[in-house]
Order: C-alpha cells, then structure tokens, then sequence
C-alpha cells in the first residue's frame, strides 16, 4: 500500500461517487425517511471555515443516518437573491445575475471538495425564473387571503443600502442594519407588509413542540412578545368621547392620576382646549422628527405637554389631567397610557417633571425607591387588602361589568415589511392602475422576469422605475394602460419557502409538490447559526402555517428539531475578517491536509454548538490521527503471521471495539462529534498497544472484524480514507452502504474496573482489577502498592472498608 495521501484519494473518490451516483435520494418507504438539512449559503463568492463548520458536521449527521439505514435527503442551494449579492456585484462594477452565476460555480466546486452528499440533481437557485415563479405564486396566495397588503407607516431605512428593512432586520441597542451595519433612520412611507401579526398566537404556542435549542425559543418568544392585559375607558370630561388605554397594571388604577396620549393619538386636534393649542402643535411637529427608537430610549428624559382636557378615573371617579408625550408610542396598544407615577418609572420621572400627584397603591415590600412588583393594594377603595395580582382581575371583571374595561392581549411583533426599494430580488407581481387600484398579476402571467438591462445602483428608489418596458403595463382588469409594482421582494421571502422545493425541484404546478411534500416533510434535522433565530426561522414558520391554511400543505411547523453550530474564530481567537488578516482559507487546508482531516478537525476541536478559535496546529494533530489508521490498516494486510491464540486478549479487542461503537453512536446521535473522534482516537491508540501482544494478523478474523468496525464508524466523519481503506479490506461494495455497525450490550460491559484506594478517606491509589474481584484479592494488590505502604506503615490496618468495583479504604 502507499501512504495516506488524500490529494490522490479524495477527488478519485468523489468522482466515483457521483458517476456511481450512490447518493441520489431515495424515494422514501414509510416512517423510514430523514430529511437533514443545512441553511443553504448566499453566494458570497468563496466558503469560508465557517461554512465548512455549518456544511461538514451536517453532513456526517446526514451520512450517519444513511449508514442507519435510513432514506436520507440532503440537499443543497443558493440564496441567491439579495443585498450581499447585489452590493458585491455594485463593488466591482457588473451585473449580479453574473456574479452570482461565477459564484455558484466556484462554491459548487468547493461543496463538492468537503465530500458531501448532496444529490445535485435537487440545487436550488433562488434568482432563477423557475424558483421566483413560485415565490411570486405565494405572494399572490397571500395577497388573495388577504395576508399581503400596502400602508402608510414609519420604516426603518438603511442610508447606506438605500432602502427599507423589516423590523427584524433591525439589530442590536444601536439600531444597525443587518446587512451593512449602518444606523439605521426612520422615514414615513407606503410600503408592502405581510400579515405574520394573524399568527402571533400559534407562533408563540407551538414552539412548545419543537426540538430546538432552548434559546432559541426564548429569542422568538420574546420577539413576539406576548403581553396580557386590559384595555380600559376613560371618558373625557365635557365630550362624547373616551380614551382608551392597554395596560397590563389595571390592579394599579386607583394611582392613575394623569393620562398620556401619543402625538399621533387622533383625539388631541379634538380635545385640546383654546389656550394649549399652540403648545400642543408645536409639541407634535418636534416629535415628528425624533425616531420611535428615539422616543423609547430609557435614558433620555420624558417630555410632554398638557392639553387642557381632563378625564375621568373609572375606578375612582376623579378628575385626572390628558398630558401629549412622545414616550408613547402610537404604534403599541392602543397609542394612549393611564399613568401610575408611584409605580411605573417613566411616568414617576414625568411626574416628578410636571409636578403631578403621586399616589401609592401597592405596598411596597423594598425599603426604598420606586416599586413596580406586585403585593396588598392600599388607597385602593373595596380593593385595598387584595393581593395585586388578583386585584388585576376583580377589578377588570367589575369594569366590564360596567362596559369599561376588558381583557386584552397584545403582542410585541410587527408585520413583516418585506418591499425593497432594490433591484436584485423577486418583482411583487403587482399592477398599479389609476381606475382600478393595486391589481394583482394573473397566474398564468407568471413569473414578472426581472429585466436585465437596468441601472441597479441604489437611489433611494426602485431601480426598476426606470425600465419602462417593465414598467408599462396594461391593467389586467380594465385594459388601460398601467404600471408594474417596481419593489422587490426581500430575500428572506425566498428562504422563507426553499425547503418545501427540495423534495420535487422540478415540479411546475405550484411552488411544491404536494406528494413528495408529503413524503419528505417536516424537515427532521434543520442545522444552521443561530444568527437566524429570529429572523429566517420566524419567517419560514409564517409562511409554513399560511401555505397550510390556504395552499393545502398539510403540516404546520416547518422544521421540527434545529441545531445551531458555534462560530469559528480566528487562530487569535478574534471575530475571523480580511482587516484582521486572521481568515483560515478552508481551500488552503484542504490542499495542505486533505478534507478529511479538516472536516475531522472541524468535529474535534470543541463542542459543536461552541466553536472556537481555529488552531493551525490542531488540523496537524487530526491528520496524523488518519495516518495512524492508514498505517494500522496497511499493517494488517501485509502481516501473513499465524494468529496468536489467546482467547482472552481476544476478548478484550473485541469487548473494547464494541465499547466504542456503543459511545460513537451515542455521540453521533446527540452531535458531540468531539467525543466520538476522542474514543475512536482511544481505540487506534488501545490497537497499537495490543497488536504486540496479540499478533496484527491478516489471517485473524477478530482483527478482521475490529478494522472493519472502525472503518464504518469513521465513514461519516471522514468518508474518503475509511472508503479507501476499507476496499483495502477488499470489499466491493461502498463503506457508505455496508450499514452502521451494532454492539452487543455482553461485550459492552467493562471487563476492567478501577478502584479508588483510600488511607483514612484520602485518596492515595487507582487500580485497575477485573470486574468483580474479590475483597482479598483487592486488599492484596493494593497492599502491594508503594504510596499506599508508605501511609499504611506495616501496622495491620484497624478497619478495611470494601465497596465491590468501587473503593477500598484502609482505616490505621
Ligand atoms: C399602567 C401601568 C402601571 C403600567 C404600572 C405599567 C406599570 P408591556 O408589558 O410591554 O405590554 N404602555 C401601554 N401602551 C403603551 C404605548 N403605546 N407606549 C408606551 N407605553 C405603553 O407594557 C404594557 C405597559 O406599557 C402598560 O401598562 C402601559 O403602562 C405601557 F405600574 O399601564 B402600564
Ligand atoms: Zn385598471
């Protein structure tokens, strides 16, 4: 044999595997099938280590299940839409349908180095005609079912990708975009919306059912942000009117003593009296500038003014004043507040400002400062003496009762803003007509392709305006001339629906293909970062639940157990980026060591879903671990000695290969790779140590059955060598198909144990015994010892306690 040399190995073998085509996805038998999906990349030009760490580990998990015996569907694509594209392709001056082609292929070439099985028959493209086709289909779908629609509102705009984001795409205390991580301002326009808003409640529900990573769930959950309340009347003196408030303290009404209504609210122009009028505006035209992240930032000092108006307590009957402040926001309940100076700190900091009566109505249990927890009610009326949280209820009950309050729920979430005003995206297959209104495109008028001749440099506008040909239009209601919707849709439209196109990539009847559908979905194993959590994972459980209820899909969670992967950090332990110039360039490892043993590093270098800093060092370390196999396996087949003849040592190789087959499996399965390449690294290390004891014989069948056994379970992990190696064992038929090796519980049972021997409770020896030895023979090996001597001294000791497999502990 030669040696261990994957440049020569690793393409032959890829290539045969695809003429071979042994990873094409099976059509599945009942309950038999696993669908393992990774979130597939944008084409961002070349795979980076992290994508390595996203792409590698998840397709061992898919290998390992193929081994299992499972059908598998493993599939990849290209998020290829969007603003990374785009401005990459802006940078260098061409178009990005270009770029994203030149892109694709070059990954491609890359994926297909990592040794992966992914069937190439399903590749996804989410920027070609007969994917966005579909993306359109759904759009209209929902539009039909009146999910989609058009308002006035205030957005987010990125200045510097000159459009709008969605609230999600929002991130951090600063207010930076997503992308380019420019502050983000605020700008009042008409944009398109998605009515995710519908499914706030079965968003937060169901996630109760998934097999996600618990904090995952908490960042969705609170991203909805479920508050439950009351919505409250209060009349307004000398009007027919009242204002109503959400609050989720109705316990504390007895200490609302002023009112406030956001700048928006549409009762100011009405109520306000003669002499605050000009205040009033002047206050409302100061706040239109101030963003709504502006106007919630804690730190910055509260401001109002007075509208002359009062209102009446309906808990109390008293007289309270209406106060405009910009600290409410009219876009959350109801755009209007009872305020509780005693116990809410922004209406205690406005109070204290204008000098508005503070009344106390929940006993504090803390000496000093404001309290907002619950406990007895005091100046309360009938309800002083009740229990707050009580309280909330008696006292929303009786309200209702008197047709003022009832029960509300409100949740944090937005609708999904999902109009960009850019040109690398799906069209919105929508017609603007000045006799009929927004008219939306036929089906049979789809796709609305995305014309190639267009200035797609960011304006502030929609490239596409300026294409007449796609812009100009007959309305297909009424004929007339019209024009074409010029927005495109986000991306994360796209990957909102990709996992539904893997089972059937070429169905042309809708976006998905109801029976493989059926066959394949939900996804079994989702795998991606957790930079998604919010974002494309709340997205995609949308889109799921409205395509079940208006499309038939049959299934209502997307994805039902997710993992997310750590992230890899430079060799310096920083964030890996070109300035720092600490990028690990995965092609280079690959050239130098092989993709085995980058993706065995990759596994080995920590937990899973921790990352770490890449350590040049470490990828050395795991390719001397394959050349110890190499060698191990070479050894074997040239050794033409007569197999030795000790059943027991016999035993042990066995009894310690089925041990690891037990530990890999289980390491496999809960994706603690690290610990299974430890233990397969122990077990190469336990067969040199034997192998001059117990002859490394090509003629011995344990032998035999023990190379074969650790072939299988490295196949996952590093598919190229164990392949090689094992038609080195001369095999005909792929390691990949010769199913996952099983252990026999008997042989699993440790033969050796260790004991811990003690000297008055100290720690002063390890032994190891055969399982079950005796008291006698225990005190006997561990009376031989020399640090044990040393402390027993050659006095008889005065107790011997003996725990059997355990402990022995010498009393002097
Ligand atoms: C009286 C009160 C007393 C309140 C108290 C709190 C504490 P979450 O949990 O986030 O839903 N609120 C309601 N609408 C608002 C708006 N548009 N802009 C700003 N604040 C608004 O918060 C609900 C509470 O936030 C409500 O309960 C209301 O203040 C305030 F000791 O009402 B509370
Ligand atoms: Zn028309």
């Amino acid at each position: 044999m030669q040696r261990y040399n994957p440049k020569q190995i690793e393409p032959k073998w890829q290539k045969t595997w695809e003429d071979s085509k042994i990873y094409q996805t099976p059509t599945p038998k009942n309950d038999n099938k696993y669908y393992c999906l990774v979130m597939f990349p944008y084409p961002s030009g070349n795979l980076h280590v992290g994508h390595w760490y996203n792409f590698g580990p998840a397709d061992t998990v898919a290998r390992y299940h193929r081994m299992l015996g499972r059908d598998v569907l493993h599939p990849i694509g290209f998020d290829a839409f969007g603003l990374p594209a785009e401005n990459a392709a802006i940078q260098r001056g061409i178009n990005p349908a270009s770029w994203t082609d030149q892109n694709t292929q070059k990954m491609i070439e890359q994926l297909k180095s990592i040794g992966t099985i992914y069937d190439w028959e399903k590749l996804i493209n989410t920027s070609k005609k007969d994917y966005y086709h579909w993306t359109q289909w759904i759009f209209l779908k929902l539009y039909e079912n009146g999910l989609a629609y058009r308002k006035m509102g205030v957005v987010n705009w990125c200045p510097k990708d000159q459009t709008v984001l969605a609230n999600e795409q929002v991130v951090g205390d600063e207010n930076r975009c997503e992308r380019c991580d420019t502050q983000v301002v605020q700008k009042e326009l008409e944009q398109w919306y998605l009515k995710i808003t519908d499914y706030a409640e079965e968003l937060l529900e169901s996630l109760e059912e998934l097999d996600w990573p618990q904090r995952v769930k908490t960042m969705q959950k609170n991203w909805i942000g479920k508050s439950e309340g009351s919505l409250i009347k209060f009349e307004v003196v000398d009007f027919e009117e009242s204002i109503e408030v959400f609050t989720t303290r109705a316990d504390t009404i007895f200490g609302a003593t002023f009112m406030v209504l956001a700048p928006e609210h549409h009762l100011i122009d009405k109520i306000t009296t003669k002499d605050q009028k000009a205040e009033v505006q002047s206050y409302i035209d100061a706040t239109a500038k101030r963003s709504e992240f502006d106007r919630q930032a804690d730190n910055k000092e509260k401001t109002g003014v007075f509208s002359g108006a009062y209102a009446i307590n309906p808990a109390n009957n008293e007289k309270i004043p209406i106060w405009v402040g910009d600290f409410v926001l009219t876009s959350y309940g109801t755009g209007a507040i009872m305020a509780v100076p005693a116990h809410d700190q922004r209406d205690n900091d406005f109070a204290k400002k204008y000098e508005i009566p503070i009344v106390e109505v929940v006993e504090s249990s803390e000496e000093e400062g404001l309290y907002s927890g619950e406990g007895l009610l005091i100046n309360s009326g009938d309800y002083s003496g009740r229990v707050s949280n009580q309280a909330r209820e008696d006292i929303t009950a009786d309200l209702k009762k008197r047709k003022k309050a009832d029960f509300e729920v409100n949740y944090k979430l937005r609708d999904w803003l999902f109009g960009r005003q850019r040109y690398w995206g799906a069209p919105i297959p929508m017609i603007h007509c000045k006799e009929c209104g927004i008219v939306p495109v036929t089906e049979d008028q789809l796709p609305v392709e995305l014309p190639d001749s267009v200035k797609f440099e960011p304006t502030g506008k929609s490239p596409l305006i300026d294409n007449p040909d796609f812009v100009n239009v007959d309305c297909p209601k009424c004929d007339k001339p019209a024009q074409r919707e010029t927005d495109t849709m986000d991306t994360f439209v796209d990957s909102s629906w990709y996992f539904l196109r893997y089972p059937n990539v070429n169905y042309e009847k809708g976006p998905f293909d109801p029976s493989a559908v059926q066959q394949w979905m939900p996804v079994d194993h989702y795998i991606g970062g957790v930079e998604h959590a919010i974002l494309h994972l709340l997205y995609a459980r949308f889109i799921t639940k409205a395509l079940d209820d208006h499309a038939s899909l049959g299934f209502r969670e997307p994805f039902s157990k997710l993992s997310n992967q750590g992230i890899i950090l430079g060799p310096d332990g920083l964030k890996m980026s070109k300035s720092k110039g600490n990028v690990v360039d995965p092609d280079e490892q690959v050239a130098s060591y092989g993709a085995d043993s980058l993706r065995l590093y990759l596994m080995f270098m920590g937990p899973y879903d921790q990352g770490g800093p890449y350590d040049l060092g470490g990828i050395a370390g795991t390719r001397r671990f394959l050349e110890r196999v190499w060698d191990l396996v070479d050894q074997f087949n040239s050794a033409a000695v007569i197999p030795s003849d000790d059943s027991e040592k016999a035993l042990l190789l066995k009894q310690k290969t089925h041990q690891t087959v037990k530990k890999v499996t289980q390491d496999l399965e809960k994706m603690s790779f690290n610990t299974a390449i430890a233990s397969l690294m122990a077990l190469i290390n336990f067969y040199n140590e034997i192998k001059n004891e117990y002859h490394l014989s090509s003629s011995d069948p344990v032998w035999k059955e023990a190379l074969k056994t650790t072939l299988r379970l490295l196949a996952p992990m590093a598919p190229h060598i164990s392949e090689e190696l094992w038609m080195e064992l001369h095999h005909d038929r792929s390691i990949h198909n010769s199913g996952w090796p099983t252990w026999d519980e008997k042989l699993v049972v440790e033969a050796f144990v260790t004991i811990v021997v003690q000297v008055n409770g100290k720690v002063r020896a390890n032994l190891q015994v055969s399982r079950g030895s005796a008291e006698s023979e225990v005190v006997k090996l561990a009376m031989a010892d020399e640090n044990v001597m040393n402390f027993v001294g050659n006095k008889q000791p005065k107790k011997v306690i003996f725990v059997k497999d355990r402990l022995v502990n010498f009393v002097v």
